[in-house]
Protein backbone atom coordinates (compact mmCIF):
# COMPACT_ATOMS: atom_id res chain seq x y z
CA UNK A 1 0.00 0.00 0.00
CA UNK A 2 1.61 3.43 -0.78
CA UNK A 3 2.09 5.67 1.83
CA UNK A 4 0.37 9.09 1.45
CA UNK A 5 2.77 11.72 3.39
CA UNK A 6 0.46 14.87 4.16
CA UNK A 7 2.12 15.98 7.21
CA UNK A 8 3.48 19.13 5.97
CA UNK A 9 4.54 20.50 2.48
CA UNK A 10 8.51 20.75 4.39
CA UNK A 11 8.53 16.85 2.77
CA UNK A 12 8.54 17.72 -0.56
CA UNK A 13 11.74 16.49 -2.51
CA UNK A 14 14.04 18.81 -5.07
CA UNK A 15 13.00 18.91 -8.08
CA UNK A 16 15.26 16.83 -11.55
CA UNK A 17 15.98 20.48 -12.46
CA UNK A 18 17.16 21.30 -8.91
CA UNK A 19 19.67 18.99 -8.41
CA UNK A 20 20.68 19.76 -11.81
CA UNK A 21 21.24 23.52 -10.69
CA UNK A 22 22.71 22.27 -7.47
CA UNK A 23 25.29 19.97 -9.12
CA UNK A 24 26.45 22.78 -11.43
CA UNK A 25 26.52 25.88 -8.79
CA UNK A 26 28.60 28.14 -9.35
CA UNK A 27 30.00 29.00 -5.79
CA UNK A 28 32.22 30.92 -3.33
CA UNK A 29 32.64 32.03 0.37
CA UNK A 30 29.50 33.04 1.18
CA UNK A 31 30.79 34.78 4.60
CA UNK A 32 32.78 36.48 2.65
CA UNK A 33 30.07 37.49 0.25
CA UNK A 34 31.48 36.15 -2.72
CA UNK A 35 28.71 32.84 -3.45
CA UNK A 36 28.14 34.16 -6.76
CA UNK A 37 25.01 31.91 -7.02
CA UNK A 38 23.61 33.18 -2.90
CA UNK A 39 24.26 36.65 -4.40
CA UNK A 40 21.85 35.85 -7.17
CA UNK A 41 19.56 34.57 -4.82
CA UNK A 42 19.16 37.08 -2.45
CA UNK A 43 19.03 39.76 -4.99
CA UNK A 44 16.46 38.00 -6.82
CA UNK A 45 14.48 37.49 -3.74
CA UNK A 46 14.65 41.08 -2.56
CA UNK A 47 13.21 42.49 -6.01
CA UNK A 48 10.36 39.93 -6.60
CA UNK A 49 9.37 41.45 -2.70
CA UNK A 50 10.09 44.76 -2.94
CA UNK A 51 13.29 45.21 -0.76
CA UNK A 52 16.38 46.25 -0.85
CA UNK A 53 18.40 43.63 0.06
CA UNK A 54 17.45 39.70 1.00
CA UNK A 55 19.55 37.13 3.14
CA UNK A 56 19.74 33.19 3.00
CA UNK A 57 19.38 31.92 6.43
CA UNK A 58 19.53 27.98 7.43
CA UNK A 59 15.45 27.90 8.26
CA UNK A 60 12.47 29.96 8.88
CA UNK A 61 13.53 29.54 12.57
CA UNK A 62 16.56 31.01 11.95
CA UNK A 63 15.36 33.87 9.87
CA UNK A 64 12.78 34.34 12.47
CA UNK A 65 15.20 34.62 15.62
CA UNK A 66 17.57 37.06 13.45
CA UNK A 67 14.84 39.47 12.67
CA UNK A 68 14.18 39.51 16.75
CA UNK A 69 17.75 40.11 17.32
CA UNK A 70 17.89 42.68 14.91
CA UNK A 71 14.92 44.93 16.39
CA UNK A 72 15.02 43.96 20.16
CA UNK A 73 17.11 44.83 23.50
CA UNK A 74 16.99 42.65 25.87
CA UNK A 75 14.07 43.78 28.09
CA UNK A 76 11.99 44.63 24.96
CA UNK A 77 8.56 43.45 23.95
CA UNK A 78 7.11 42.06 20.66
CA UNK A 79 3.61 41.53 20.20
CA UNK A 80 2.10 38.49 17.56
CA UNK A 81 -0.61 36.63 17.49
CA UNK A 82 -1.89 33.95 19.97
CA UNK A 83 -1.85 31.36 17.29
CA UNK A 84 1.70 33.02 15.78
CA UNK A 85 4.23 29.70 15.03
CA UNK A 86 6.92 31.78 16.79
CA UNK A 87 4.72 31.62 20.19
CA UNK A 88 4.44 27.89 19.33
CA UNK A 89 7.22 26.35 17.76
CA UNK A 90 9.95 28.62 17.81
CA UNK A 91 11.52 26.65 21.20
CA UNK A 92 10.73 30.18 22.89
CA UNK A 93 14.41 31.75 20.92
CA UNK A 94 13.06 35.48 21.00
CA UNK A 95 13.13 35.13 24.35
CA UNK A 96 15.65 33.03 25.13
CA UNK A 97 18.37 34.56 22.92
CA UNK A 98 16.63 37.76 22.08
CA UNK A 99 15.95 38.49 25.56
CA UNK A 100 12.74 40.01 24.69
CA UNK A 101 9.02 39.29 26.18
CA UNK A 102 6.21 38.21 24.17
CA UNK A 103 2.51 39.66 24.20
CA UNK A 104 -0.27 38.01 22.51
CA UNK A 105 -3.10 39.26 21.42
CA UNK A 106 -5.88 37.08 19.42
CA UNK A 107 -5.55 35.84 16.34
CA UNK A 108 -8.61 35.53 14.31
CA UNK A 109 -9.80 31.98 12.42
CA UNK A 110 -7.97 33.45 9.47
CA UNK A 111 -5.21 34.52 11.48
CA UNK A 112 -6.15 38.00 11.36
CA UNK A 113 -4.66 40.42 14.29
CA UNK A 114 -7.28 43.73 15.22
CA UNK A 115 -5.36 46.52 14.94
CA UNK A 116 -7.38 47.89 17.75
CA UNK A 117 -6.12 44.65 20.21
CA UNK A 118 -2.56 45.80 18.84
CA UNK A 119 -3.04 49.69 19.54
CA UNK A 120 -4.14 48.36 23.32
CA UNK A 121 -1.09 46.12 23.61
CA UNK A 122 1.75 48.09 22.48
CA UNK A 123 3.06 50.14 25.62
CA UNK A 124 3.43 53.91 26.05
CA UNK A 125 7.12 54.89 25.59
CA UNK A 126 9.10 56.23 28.37
CA UNK A 127 7.51 54.74 31.31
CA UNK A 128 10.62 52.81 33.19
CA UNK A 129 8.27 50.00 34.48
CA UNK A 130 6.97 48.84 31.21
CA UNK A 131 9.02 47.18 28.22
CA UNK A 132 9.29 49.00 24.94
CA UNK A 133 7.44 47.37 21.92
CA UNK A 134 9.81 47.29 19.25
CA UNK A 135 8.83 44.60 16.76
CA UNK A 136 5.50 43.52 16.05
CA UNK A 137 4.93 39.82 13.95
CA UNK A 138 2.34 39.07 11.33
CA UNK A 139 2.51 35.61 9.78
CA UNK A 140 1.27 35.10 5.80
CA UNK A 141 0.21 31.94 5.15
CA UNK A 142 -1.17 31.87 9.04
CA UNK A 143 -0.24 28.14 9.92
CA UNK A 144 -2.42 27.40 12.79
CA UNK A 145 -5.10 29.30 11.82
CA UNK A 146 -5.83 26.87 8.75
CA UNK A 147 -3.44 28.46 6.17
CA UNK A 148 -5.92 31.39 6.10
CA UNK A 149 -4.52 34.77 4.34
CA UNK A 150 -4.18 38.17 5.10
CA UNK A 151 -4.72 40.55 2.59
CA UNK A 152 -2.79 43.87 1.60
CA UNK A 153 -5.53 45.96 3.65
CA UNK A 154 -5.04 43.30 6.67
CA UNK A 155 -1.45 44.11 6.46
CA UNK A 156 -1.29 47.78 5.96
CA UNK A 157 -4.01 48.29 9.03
CA UNK A 158 -1.53 46.68 11.33
CA UNK A 159 1.71 47.92 10.07
CA UNK A 160 0.41 51.76 10.23
CA UNK A 161 -0.43 51.24 14.37
CA UNK A 162 2.90 49.36 14.79
CA UNK A 163 4.60 52.37 13.10
CA UNK A 164 2.54 55.13 14.01
CA UNK A 165 4.16 53.45 18.09
CA UNK A 166 7.92 53.48 16.60
CA UNK A 167 7.59 49.84 16.32
CA UNK A 168 9.11 47.51 13.35
CA UNK A 169 6.98 44.85 11.26
CA UNK A 170 8.38 41.45 10.80
CA UNK A 171 6.03 39.38 8.79
CA UNK A 172 6.46 35.60 8.99
CA UNK A 173 5.64 34.97 5.18
CA UNK A 174 6.80 31.19 5.60
CA UNK A 175 4.63 30.58 2.98
CA UNK A 176 3.73 33.73 1.70
CA UNK A 177 3.77 32.63 -2.07
CA UNK A 178 1.09 30.76 -1.06
CA UNK A 179 -0.89 33.73 0.35
CA UNK A 180 0.09 35.53 -3.17
CA UNK A 181 -1.15 32.53 -5.66
CA UNK A 182 -4.20 32.57 -3.26
CA UNK A 183 -5.36 35.84 -3.43
CA UNK A 184 -3.81 36.57 -7.24
CA UNK A 185 -2.18 39.46 -6.24
CA UNK A 186 1.72 40.19 -6.67
CA UNK A 187 4.02 39.20 -3.45
CA UNK A 188 5.46 42.72 -3.20
CA UNK A 189 1.97 44.24 -2.49
CA UNK A 190 1.44 41.73 0.00
CA UNK A 191 4.63 42.41 1.84
CA UNK A 192 4.90 46.07 1.01
CA UNK A 193 3.90 47.81 4.65
CA UNK A 194 6.35 45.21 6.51
CA UNK A 195 9.42 45.96 7.24
CA UNK A 196 11.19 42.69 6.74
CA UNK A 197 9.29 39.58 5.77
CA UNK A 198 11.23 35.88 5.47
CA UNK A 199 10.06 33.57 3.18
CA UNK A 200 10.93 29.32 3.12
CA UNK A 201 12.16 27.67 0.65
CA UNK A 202 12.15 24.39 1.90
CA UNK A 203 7.89 24.20 2.46
CA UNK A 204 5.65 23.99 -0.87
CA UNK A 205 8.37 25.60 -3.25
CA UNK A 206 10.23 22.16 -2.86
CA UNK A 207 13.78 23.07 -1.95
CA UNK A 208 15.93 20.78 0.51
CA UNK A 209 17.11 23.61 2.58
CA UNK A 210 16.74 27.34 3.22
CA UNK A 211 14.54 30.58 3.89
CA UNK A 212 15.50 34.12 2.40
CA UNK A 213 15.06 37.25 5.01
CA UNK A 214 14.32 40.58 3.16
CA UNK A 215 14.58 43.82 4.02
CA UNK A 216 16.11 47.01 3.76
CA UNK A 217 19.56 47.59 3.29
CA UNK A 218 20.44 48.82 6.77
CA UNK A 219 18.20 45.69 8.02
CA UNK A 220 20.16 42.67 6.28
CA UNK A 221 23.67 44.28 7.03
CA UNK A 222 22.44 44.04 11.16
CA UNK A 223 21.00 40.94 10.00
CA UNK A 224 24.12 39.27 8.02
CA UNK A 225 25.91 40.19 11.57
CA UNK A 226 23.43 38.16 13.78
CA UNK A 227 23.18 35.21 11.29
CA UNK A 228 27.21 34.56 11.65
CA UNK A 229 26.68 35.24 15.65
CA UNK A 230 24.17 32.32 16.12
CA UNK A 231 26.45 30.12 13.51
CA UNK A 232 24.39 30.75 10.19
CA UNK A 233 27.20 31.71 8.31
CA UNK A 234 27.54 29.04 5.90
CA UNK A 235 29.68 28.66 2.70
CA UNK A 236 29.57 27.54 0.27
CA UNK A 237 25.98 27.41 0.06
CA UNK A 238 25.53 28.31 -3.91
CA UNK A 239 24.80 24.63 -3.59
CA UNK A 240 21.61 25.16 -1.61
CA UNK A 241 20.63 28.95 -3.24
CA UNK A 242 20.78 27.33 -6.60
CA UNK A 243 17.86 25.04 -5.81
CA UNK A 244 16.09 28.19 -4.61
CA UNK A 245 16.75 30.59 -7.97
CA UNK A 246 15.14 27.30 -9.70
CA UNK A 247 12.28 27.32 -6.73
CA UNK A 248 11.55 30.92 -7.60
CA UNK A 249 11.82 30.48 -11.81
CA UNK A 250 9.31 27.71 -12.12
CA UNK A 251 7.40 26.49 -8.35
CA UNK A 252 5.22 29.58 -7.76
CA UNK A 253 2.54 29.10 -10.15
CA UNK A 254 2.14 25.82 -9.82
CA UNK A 255 1.12 25.90 -5.68
CA UNK A 256 -2.45 26.76 -7.25
CA UNK A 257 -2.68 23.10 -7.68
CA UNK A 258 -2.03 22.18 -4.43
CA UNK A 259 -4.55 25.09 -3.17
CA UNK A 260 -7.31 22.78 -5.43
CA UNK A 261 -5.89 19.49 -3.81
CA UNK A 262 -6.56 21.05 -0.60
CA UNK A 263 -9.96 22.00 -1.36
CA UNK A 264 -11.27 18.75 -2.89
CA UNK A 265 -9.64 17.13 0.42
CA UNK A 266 -11.22 19.53 2.68
CA UNK A 267 -14.94 18.81 0.96
CA UNK A 268 -14.32 15.20 1.36
CA UNK A 269 -13.90 14.76 4.67
CA UNK A 270 -16.36 17.20 5.53
CA UNK A 271 -18.60 14.63 4.62
CA UNK A 272 -17.39 12.19 6.89
CA UNK A 273 -19.22 12.09 10.27
CA UNK A 274 -17.42 12.70 13.05
CA UNK A 275 -15.16 14.79 11.36
CA UNK A 276 -15.81 18.96 11.32
CA UNK A 277 -14.85 21.91 9.29
CA UNK A 278 -15.66 24.38 6.37
CA UNK A 279 -14.64 23.67 3.22
CA UNK A 280 -15.19 26.97 2.13
CA UNK A 281 -12.67 28.33 4.59
CA UNK A 282 -9.75 26.67 2.83
CA UNK A 283 -7.54 29.45 1.28
CA UNK A 284 -4.30 27.61 0.32
CA UNK A 285 -2.64 24.45 0.94
CA UNK A 286 -3.69 23.29 4.81
CA UNK A 287 -6.56 21.50 5.97
CA UNK A 288 -7.84 21.42 10.10
CA UNK A 289 -10.26 19.89 10.96
CA UNK A 290 -11.41 18.87 14.38
CA UNK A 291 -12.53 14.89 15.31
CA UNK A 292 -15.42 14.20 17.64
CA UNK A 293 -13.91 13.01 20.92
CA UNK A 294 -16.23 10.02 20.64
CA UNK A 295 -14.08 8.57 18.01
CA UNK A 296 -11.72 8.72 20.22
CA UNK A 297 -8.19 11.20 20.37
CA UNK A 298 -6.58 13.07 17.32
CA UNK A 299 -3.62 10.43 18.54
CA UNK A 300 -5.42 7.99 18.10
CA UNK A 301 -7.08 9.03 14.48
CA UNK A 302 -3.33 9.65 13.47
CA UNK A 303 -2.10 6.01 14.91
CA UNK A 304 -4.99 4.40 12.81
CA UNK A 305 -4.51 6.67 9.60
CA UNK A 306 -0.50 5.61 10.03
CA UNK A 307 -1.47 1.49 9.92
CA UNK A 308 -3.42 2.70 6.81
CA UNK A 309 -0.10 4.62 5.71
CA UNK A 310 -1.95 7.74 6.12
CA UNK A 311 0.71 10.17 7.60
CA UNK A 312 -1.12 13.47 9.13
CA UNK A 313 0.49 15.87 12.19
CA UNK A 314 -1.88 17.83 14.83
CA UNK A 315 -1.53 20.89 15.45
CA UNK A 316 -3.84 20.27 19.43
CA UNK A 317 -5.53 18.06 20.99
CA UNK A 318 -9.04 16.90 18.72
CA UNK A 319 -7.57 18.81 15.79
CA UNK A 320 -5.38 16.97 12.72
CA UNK A 321 -3.63 19.17 9.71
CA UNK A 322 -3.32 17.52 6.40
CA UNK A 323 -1.12 19.48 4.25
CA UNK A 324 -0.95 19.12 0.20
CA UNK A 325 2.01 19.56 -1.51
CA UNK A 326 4.10 18.69 -4.76
CA UNK A 327 3.84 15.16 -4.27
CA UNK A 328 -0.19 14.73 -3.68
CA UNK A 329 -2.24 14.83 -6.73
CA UNK A 330 -6.14 14.45 -7.46
CA UNK A 331 -5.74 10.66 -6.88
CA UNK A 332 -4.13 10.57 -3.97
CA UNK A 333 -6.62 12.86 -2.45
CA UNK A 334 -9.27 10.39 -2.96
CA UNK A 335 -7.52 7.35 -1.64
CA UNK A 336 -6.59 9.39 1.48
CA UNK A 337 -10.48 10.11 2.03
CA UNK A 338 -10.95 6.59 1.39
CA UNK A 339 -8.87 5.21 4.03
CA UNK A 340 -9.84 7.99 6.22
CA UNK A 341 -13.33 7.06 6.01
CA UNK A 342 -12.44 3.30 6.77
CA UNK A 343 -10.45 4.37 9.97
CA UNK A 344 -12.93 6.54 11.45
CA UNK A 345 -16.16 3.57 10.62
CA UNK A 346 -13.97 1.40 12.34
CA UNK A 347 -13.25 3.77 15.24
CA UNK A 348 -17.15 5.13 15.84
N1 LIG B 1 6.34 24.96 10.18
C1 LIG B 1 6.40 23.52 10.21
C2 LIG B 1 6.31 23.01 11.66
O1 LIG B 1 7.18 23.67 12.48
C3 LIG B 1 4.94 23.12 12.24
C4 LIG B 1 5.28 22.94 9.38
O2 LIG B 1 5.35 21.72 9.11
O3 LIG B 1 4.35 23.67 9.02
N2 LIG B 1 6.88 29.93 10.22
C5 LIG B 1 5.84 29.18 9.86
C6 LIG B 1 4.53 29.83 9.61
C7 LIG B 1 5.99 27.79 9.72
O4 LIG B 1 4.94 27.05 9.38
C8 LIG B 1 7.25 27.22 9.95
C9 LIG B 1 7.46 25.71 9.84
C10 LIG B 1 8.31 28.05 10.31
C11 LIG B 1 8.09 29.41 10.44
C12 LIG B 1 9.69 27.52 10.61
O5 LIG B 1 10.33 27.10 9.45
P1 LIG B 1 11.54 26.06 9.53
O6 LIG B 1 10.93 24.72 9.70
O7 LIG B 1 12.23 26.25 8.20
O8 LIG B 1 12.39 26.45 10.67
Amino acid sequence: MPSIDLRSDTVTQPTDEMRRAMAEAEVGDDVYGEDPSVNRLQDRAAELLGKEAGLLTASGTMSNLIASLTYCHRGDEIVMGDQAHMFWNESAGASALAGAQIRLVPNDSQGRIDPDDLERAIRPAGNIHTPSTTMVCLENTHNKCGGGVLTPEDTEKVASVAHAAGASVHLDGARIFNAAVALEVPVRELVKDVDDVSFCLSKGLSCPVGSVLCGSQEFIDQARRWRKMIGGGMRQAGVLAAAGLVALDGMIDRLAEDHANARQLARGLASIPGLTLDPDSIQTNIVIFHVDPSLGSAADLIGALGREGVKVGSPEEHYIRMVTHRHIDGGDVEETLGRVATVVKAMG
